[in-house]
């Protein structure tokens, strides 16, 4: 080690922008940052394709910091190889406003991949780039044309390795062999509370092994370069499997009195340890945020490099224009994240003569004709394909020994795994994800939901089995809060369709929906198909709540509003209502955050502040409907678990009934 050399100045350029950074927000994680330098900087230097000056260009290597509290690291590279975050945001680190969050977020940062920081999200996220990329191969590449050749590089940590979603995604990456993702685990044997012998002794490569993938182990991270630039090239030229190169480090390595120890984590080194680290490691003390020229230069010469990357990779795509011109189009648009044109004109309309019909049922339908004219979609469910609905028929499955161009993904039981997956996908682009599983267990994959909210990303979730309408599974299975949390979820649209033609208009949104993601809650019950025409009037299905039966002429008496099934309730209720003279309005909430975005001129069309009589109807917690009822309204809800019973009793024995509905309207004061 040659502290004097351009390529140890380098790496101690990385190091000690992380550690001033951390210093001067006192606050943030400079072990990580230290220790990860040597490989990062050959990463950066050597192996990654990327652009600075187009960080989104589709042909790109993507880099997933799995280890989120490592953001400083992220940022040193993004700012020294040339991207648009200036030294000055650097020194901006955590602060307000500035374009270096505490945890690197998506979106918010240019060369920012993936949103990271929950541990073990961004290795699950990883996998997702790597099965939408290589869903993207196989519907693009030609043979000699191979514009989809990028790879998925992610870095994680013990902590990113402990966590349960890691595991299923892990899992699910060995089983499809993906030869295209590549993982660095920073093996530095400390976390927070100390050592990793206080929780963590397992045999990591064999695990790994056993999922399938391709193990390769870097002795010392710290100072043998050749050794990981010999596993980079390994692993970089794997193509039959996943591979994790194990990568022994120190935490905080060249600072004398903490590296090794906890203490480096997840504090500032304190102005007396930088200085000495700064010593130990030959690097001027002063002044802080000291990059030398030759350093600069020598990293910036990832943007001649990148932007010859990229035209290499632009040439190629014009040949493939020549031969594919129409592929050539379809790549275009699904990269931009652009439906085709008269997508919508299939979805199918669903009359009551019909029949009545489960939402998960039309939501198959729905699925189906939506798959015919958009080939991007792709998903499937967590082993439930069969009760939610969601297989693409004629789809193909994603198999690795199963013919390309399989849509329909088995992501076997991995709620979060799939989470993550999802992510992952949608975040790469090309792809339009959907998950399925029952709406109780959404809760497995709530950490994920919310990562694509924050990050704003059009993810599907199809979540079945909508409430104890579901019936004898019990209450184990009976969703009851998990509509009110998932809506607590800033940017997640939270969907619940009274019938099929709800459903499609539901769909339709989220398709169209391109700035976060949504959530279809279904029955597994049969319910009534409403009319279509009372369905679609005025387009108001698309405002998320609207005006489904109107009692009378001039103001109602009373306003009952529901969601889903519970809307069948509510009309009911109207009827008996009415039948003893109170008119009464029937509002379908369909989607609460779609009618948050209406002008209040029309939401107190809907509403009229006049009206204080309301009640609302919903097979789950009543936690939230208070905003609508009032002071002057009711809730009729499920503010227990559920029970194991057929789903009419259920229903009865919990007061879910026109009757009870009528009652509570009727008690209501002034109707008294
Ligand atoms: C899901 C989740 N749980 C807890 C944390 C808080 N946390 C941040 S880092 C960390 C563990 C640090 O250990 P390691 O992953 O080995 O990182 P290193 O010490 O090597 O930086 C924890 C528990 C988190 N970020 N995400």
């Amino acid at each position: 080690m040659d502290n004097g050399s351009l390529v140890w100045r380098s790496i101690n350029a990385i190091r000690f922008l992380s550690v001033d950074g951390v210093q001067k927000a006192k606050s943030g994680h400079p072990g990580t940052p230290m220790a990860l330098a040597p490989l990062t900087y050959l990463l950066w230097t050597k192996a990654l394709r990327y652009n600075p000056k187009n960080p989104d260009w589709p042909g790109r290597d993507r880099f997933v910091l799995s280890c989120g509290h490592a953001s400083m690291l992220l940022y040193s590279l993004l700012y020294l190889t040339g991207f648009d975050l200036s030294l000055e945001e650097i020194k901006a680190f955590r602060q307000w406003g500035s374009k270096t969050p505490g945890h690197p977020e998506a979106g918010h940062t240019p060369g920012v991949e993936v949103t990271t920081g929950p541990l073990g999200q961004g290795i699950g996220n990883a996998v997702g780039m790597a099965m939408a990329s290589r869903m993207l191969a196989h519907r693009f590449n030609r043979p000699g044309h191979e514009i989809v050749s990028h790879r998925i590089v992610a870095l994680c940590s013990d902590g990113d390795l402990m966590e349960g979603v890691a595991s299923e995604a892990a899992s699910l990456a060995g089983f499809h062999r993906l030869g295209n993702l590549v993982a660095f685990y920073d093996d530095n044997r400390i976390t927070i509370e100390g050592s990793t012998d206080l929780a963590f002794r397992e045999d990591v490569a064999a695990r790994f092994r056993a999922y399938g993938w391709n193990v390769l182990t870097v002795a010392d991270g710290n100072t043998d370069l050749e050794g990981i630039s010999r596993a980079v090239e390994a692993a970089f030229s794997e193509a039959e499997r996943p591979t994790l190169v194990i990568v022994r480090t120190t935490i905080a390595f060249g600072s004398p009195n903490k590296q090794g120890t906890a203490d480096a984590h997840g504090s500032p080194l304190g102005e007396k340890e930088v200085a000495l680290a700064k010593e130990a490691l030959g690097w001027p003390k002063e002044p802080d945020f000291f990059v030398p020229d030759d350093v600069l230069a020598h990293f910036r010469e990832a943007v001649p490099r990148g932007e010859a990357a990229e035209r290499e990779w632009r040439l190629k795509v014009v040949e493939y224009g020549k031969g594919y011109p129409d592929l050539a189009l379809e790549w275009e648009r699904v990269m931009w994240g652009d439906l085709p044109e008269g997508w919508e004109s299939d979805l199918p309309s669903f009359s009551p003569g019909s029949g009545p019909m489960a939402t998960r049922k039309a939501s198959g339908k729905v699925i189906n004709a939506i798959a015919r004219r958009i080939p991007e979609l792709a998903g499937g469910s967590a082993d439930l394909a069969p009760s939610t609905e969601t297989l693409i028929e004629g789809g193909g499955a994603f198999l690795p020994d199963a013919p390309p161009g399989g849509r329909n993904v088995h992501f076997g039981v991995r709620e979060h795994g799939m989470g993550a997956i999802l992510t992952g996908m949608s975040r790469h682009g090309g792809i339009i994800p959907y998950g399925a599983t029952f709406l109780v267990f959404s809760d497995y994959m709530r950490p994920s939901i919310r990562l694509a909210a924050l990050t704003g990303l059009r993810v599907i979730y199809v979540f079945t089995h909508d409430s104890v309408g579901l019936g004898e599974d019990g209450p184990t299975h009976q969703p009851v809060e998990q509509l009110p949390s998932l809506r607590a979820i800033p940017n997640l649209h939270v969907f619940r369709p009274a019938d099929a033609n709800e459903t499609a208009a539901a769909w339709r949104m989220a398709m169209e929906r391109t700035a976060g993601p949504s959530a279809i809650a279904l029955t597994r019950q049969n319910v009534p198909v409403l009319p279509p025409e009372n369905v679609g009037r005025e387009g108001n299905v698309y405002r998320g709540a609207y005006i489904l039966k109107e009692g009378g002429k001039g103001s109602p008496a009373v306003i009952l509003l529901a969601s889903g099934s519970e809307v069948h309730v509510a009309l009911e209720a109207a009827g008996l209502l009415e039948s003893e003279g109170m008119s009464t309005r029937v509002v379908s909430f369909l989607c609460r955050e779609r009618f948050e975005e209406q002008p209040a001129e029309y939401r107190r069309f809907v509403l009229p502040p006049s009206v204080r009589a309301r009640v609302s109807v919903e097979a789950a917690s009543t936690f939230g409907w208070e905003r609508y009822v009032g002071d002057g309204g009711a809730c009729v809800g499920i503010d227990r678990f559920g029970a194991s019973a057929p789903a009419g009793r259920i229903f009865r024995e919990l007061g879910i009934t026109a009757e009870n509905v009528a009652a509570r309207a009727k008690g209501l004061p002034g109707n008294t």
